[in-house]
């Protein structure tokens, strides 16, 4: 781990600091405290004037043995902290995102933006200006040059569930748990704004934290109600299915683990959408593949088609999983959603997920009829060609070597492009777990993202996918894979531009410059790092790297892989073709 900054609590402080003493409680220390409590151990951060006040408070905070309770985590830039703390939350629950007013801020909206889309709890701090400056009419740096400073706020409750700012050190307290309590509930963002001269206030101790943790639970009676309607929807359906949307994870564990029950209970088949691979597990004999319409995986699209009633967990349909709006379900549908389950005609609120389920299981009856159908579809396992040693590399044959690299320990990473179809074609093996941003769709997500995931669970072997384009966004971040020595293993497909673009409207804006990636790595080792690197043009240099990579363990590892231009999955094309005639669609009114 980094040597630590020292615990500025204990000296008085001279930088804005009016109030230290090592014994008084502050604004800050309050924060600290509460983070620690919710789960959050990391906090990424990117210093300014008017954050570090605050940054000494969070660094400060010590466990019950003496060590740093928060580990600060510096990040390069803005939007990649938010990424990085997108990437946390997936792995942790809950993640923190310390930023500067403004320059900061407005950077980190990205991430904050993504995790809204995705539905994590990522709370987003800033610090602000000094309290007494509004009201004197000051112009102040890191600002639009007025002396309003209400515009971030008012930009952040756009983007999260939950927005405040402490005007006082007494309302902290209150405003810091709504917002916490805000996103854990909600599974979405909150913003807290500190003002410089409050972060070391005086401020009271904080109360129990179950006013913050404990979930909203089911009504009892809405749940009776519910369950029995759902059974009610089921009863008398010949050919049911279950489909597994992104928003099951982010009910927990057991929501995860009531819908295995459910399923198994009903002896249907399971589908899960394009985002929610990995939710339910891959090597389960109920399961039948990835749900896009035409680009579904093992014949998902013809037991869905065939379904005449189709149980939808956590499901979300967009533009991008509906390929186009081609590939809606046409029965009417029974959508359970993390607090709340909608019929054709009919919704109930306050219903936990997992108490719906779980109680549900034990009311339905076995009905194995997809299952039956969906033996005689499913298809045969495709003959997988090896490419010869010396063959130019492809998308195929980079495909055909990752997979063995999945075992249960692995979480696979794949970035917006050609690497999502890549990576959702490939299996997942027991315990293997997937990622992917497809809600917000911003491509360079997967370098910070993957950094912050691996920074919660370093004992996962996170394996990243991301393509050129994508890595010129964020690549600054393998500097800190590099700087916190995690064995991520990257592999960049060079396919030297958007090809996603190219399928969807080509032109030539979708050229990028090329980069020597494996130098680049290089130069971000600088004098004390241990990043591995290498570019590789055959099928047999890729058999070598890998590895190589196998064995790197005190850095990241970036392999790029030189593919043609043109090399593209067949599902991208297709999918292209129909996200580019949906875009297309004329005005309805004119
Ligand atoms: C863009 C996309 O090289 O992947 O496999 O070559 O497509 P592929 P690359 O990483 O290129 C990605 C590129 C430009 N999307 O094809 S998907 C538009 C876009 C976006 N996010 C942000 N800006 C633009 N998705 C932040
Ligand atoms: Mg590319």
């Amino acid at each position: 781990m980094l040597p630590y900054r020292s615990n500025s609590t204990s000296s008085k402080q001279t930088f804005m600091g009016e109030y230290m003493a090592s014994s008084t409680f502050t604004v800050g220390d309050y924060l600290a405290e509460r983070l620690v409590q919710i789960g959050i151990r990391h906090h990424f951060v990117v210093p300014g004037d008017y954050n570090l006040i605050l940054l000494d408070k969070l660094g400060g905070k010590l466990d019950l043995f003496g060590k740093p309770a928060l580990t600060e985590v510096g990040c390069a830039n803005e939007l990649n902290c938010s990424m990085a703390a997108e990437g946390y939350a997936r792995a942790n629950g809950a993640a923190a995102c310390v930023v500067t007013y403004s320059v900061g801020a407005l950077s980190a909206f990205n991430g904050t933006g993504s995790a809204y889309a995705e539905n994590l709890p990522l709370i987003l701090i800033s610090g602000s200006p000094n309290t007494n400056d509004a009201g004197q009419f000051h112009l102040l740096h890191h600002t639009l040059g007025t002396s309003d400073f209400t515009y971030q706020l008012e930009m952040a409750k756009k983007i999260t569930c939950c927005a405040v700012a402490i005007d006082r050190a007494s309302d902290a307290p209150r405003l810091i748990d709504r917002a916490l309590h805000a996103a854990l509930q909600a599974k979405k963002p909150a913003y807290i704004e500190i003002p410089t001269n409050l972060a070391g206030a005086p401020c009271m101790r904080p109360g129990p934290i179950s006013a913050v943790l404990e979930p909203v639970s089911s009504n009892a009676a809405v749940l009776a109600a519910t369950i029995g309607e759902a059974a009610a929807y089921l009863h008398g359906k010949q050919k049911i299915a279950i489909l597994v949307g992104p928003k099951l994870r982010r009910a927990g564990p057991e929501a995860e683990e009531a819908l295995l029950k459910l399923a198994e209970a009903m002896g249907c088949t399971v589908a899960v959408q394009p985002a929610a691979k990995g939710m339910f597990p891959e090597d389960h004999p109920q399961y039948t593949g990835v749900f896009w319409g035409q680009v579904s995986t093992l014949a998902a699209d013809s037991i869905i088609n065939w379904a005449d009633a189709i149980l939808c967990v956590g499901t979300v349909f967009t533009d991008y999983s509906t390929v186009g709006w081609t590939a809606m379900p046409s029965v009417p549908l029974m959508v359970a959603q993390m607090d709340h389950v909608t019929f054709p005609g009919s919704t109930f609120g306050r219903v936990r997920l997992c108490d719906f389920l779980g109680g549900l299981a034990n009311q339905v009856d076995r009905n194995t009829a997809t299952m039956v159908e969906y033996h005689r579809l499913r298809p045969d396992p495709v003959l997988i060609h090896v490419a010869g040693e010396n063959d130019a590399l492809s998308r195929k044959e980079i495909q055909r070597q990752v997979q063995p690299m999945l075992d249960a320990d692995t979480t696979l990473f794949v970035e917006t492009g050609d690497s999502w179809f890549n990576g959702i074609q490939m299996k997942l093996p027991k315990g293997a777990d997937f990622e992917i941003e497809m809600q917000w769709g911003h491509i360079g997500w997967s370098i910070p993202a993957s950094f912050g995931y691996a920074l919660s669970k370093p004992e996962r072997k996170v394996i990243t996918m991301v393509g050129d384009g994508s890595f010129q966004v964020t690549a600054q971040e393998v500097s800190q894979m590099v700087r916190w020595k995690l064995p991520i293993i990257i592999f960049l497909i060079n396919n030297k531009g958007y090809t996603i673009e190219v399928e969807i409207h080509d032109g030539l804006y979708n050229r990028i410059k090329n980069w020597d990636y494996a130098a680049l790595v290089q130069a971000f080792n600088s004098t004390d790092g241990n990043a591995a690197s290498c570019r590789v043009e055959t099928g047999g240099e890729l058999a070598s790297a890998i590895e190589m990579a196998k064995g790197h363990k005190d850095g990241p590892t970036l392999i790029e892989c030189v593919i043609h231009q043109d090399d593209c999955s067949r599902e991208l094309i297709t999918w292209g073709h129909y996200v580019a005639a949906a875009n297309a669609r004329p005005p309805v009114q004119m």
